[in-house]
């Protein structure tokens, strides 16, 4: 029997997507239903869709799929994993929703514990809304709100969200990837992979940021993009493990 290599993700639909090209979001809807299919759960899976780029998103995956308001989307992961445990539970969310208006709803979600999973993009800018400063704009990265490049000392410090939100207890996993390679797609996926199943275990709030270009606003090719990411992305907001609470145990 002829075996096709890549073939589409079940959860993932045979819908063209909207991104821009050399947008990393495509690469992570589909790590996210690859992740979904190999542990088999498409349905009981429910994906709350944020504001953003990637509001969407509802359109891609295969799997129920809810839109909340901008910020609000660890809110309505809550009461959808409360009301029904056994689901399994994502936020999909870029930095502009989770680290700007919905900072307050994530780290109280994080804190608390929920038994959910952030698949959190940091693109650096507000993509949808057309390039302003997001709260993880680079110091001296010029946005459409930074013409000069973002002065913190009026602007303010950008915010590291894994490492922020390792410190609190509810937290089961905190981990940043990036995308910009084979090496670096398959450990964002081990990573999407082992959220989920801590979700599925009860261990807690779980979230996975990955580090991702958005070309357009960037004002750059897709190529100049991934560079620019390794060039400056990487050195402030290092890849690695913040928070797991199954590390150390045996
Ligand atoms: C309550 C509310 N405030 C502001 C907006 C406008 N808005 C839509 S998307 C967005 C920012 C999105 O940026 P981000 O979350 O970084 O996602 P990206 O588009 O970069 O993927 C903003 C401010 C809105 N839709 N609702
Ligand atoms: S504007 Fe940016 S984040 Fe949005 S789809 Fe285009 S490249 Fe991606």
């Amino acid at each position: 029997m002829t075996k096709v290599k890549g073939e589409r993700p079940k959860a993932l639909l045979d819908v063209p997507f909207h991104y821009c090209p050399g947008c990393t979001h495509g690469i992570v809807h589909r790590l996210v239903a690859e992740v979904i299919d190999e542990l088999g759960i498409e349905g009981r899976t429910v994906g709350v869709a944020s504001v953003g780029c990637s509001v969407y998103s509802y359109n891609y995956f295969g799997c129920d799929m809810v839109q909340a308001p901008h910020g609000r989307a660890p809110a309505v992961a809550t009461g959808v994993k409360r009301a029904r445990p056994e689901d399994v539970v994502f936020t999909y969310q870029g930095d502009g929703d989770l680290a700007a208006i919905g900072a307050g709803e994530t780290v109280h979600a994080a804190a608390r514990g929920e038994n959910i999973v952030a698949i959190f993009i940091n693109n650096a800018i507000y993509g949808m809304t057309g390039g302003q400063m997001a709260p993880t704009t680079l110091p001296g990265q010029v946005t459409q709100t930074t013409p000069y490049g973002r002065d913190v000392k009026t602007a303010g410090n950008p915010i590291r969200v894994c490492e922020l939100l390792s410190s609190l207890d509810g937290v089961a996993l905190a981990q940043r990837v990036t995308v910009d390679s084979v090496k670096n797609v398959k450990e964002a996926k081990r990573a999407i992979k082992k959220a989920f199943e801590y979700q599925m275990e009860g261990k807690g709030y779980c979230i996975v940021e990955v580090v991702s270009t958005c070309p357009t606003n960037w004002g750059m090719t897709p190529i100049d993009a991934l560079q620019w990411l390794r060039d400056n992305m990487l050195p402030y907001y290092p890849l690695g493990v913040y928070k797991d609470i199954e590390e150390g145990k045996e």
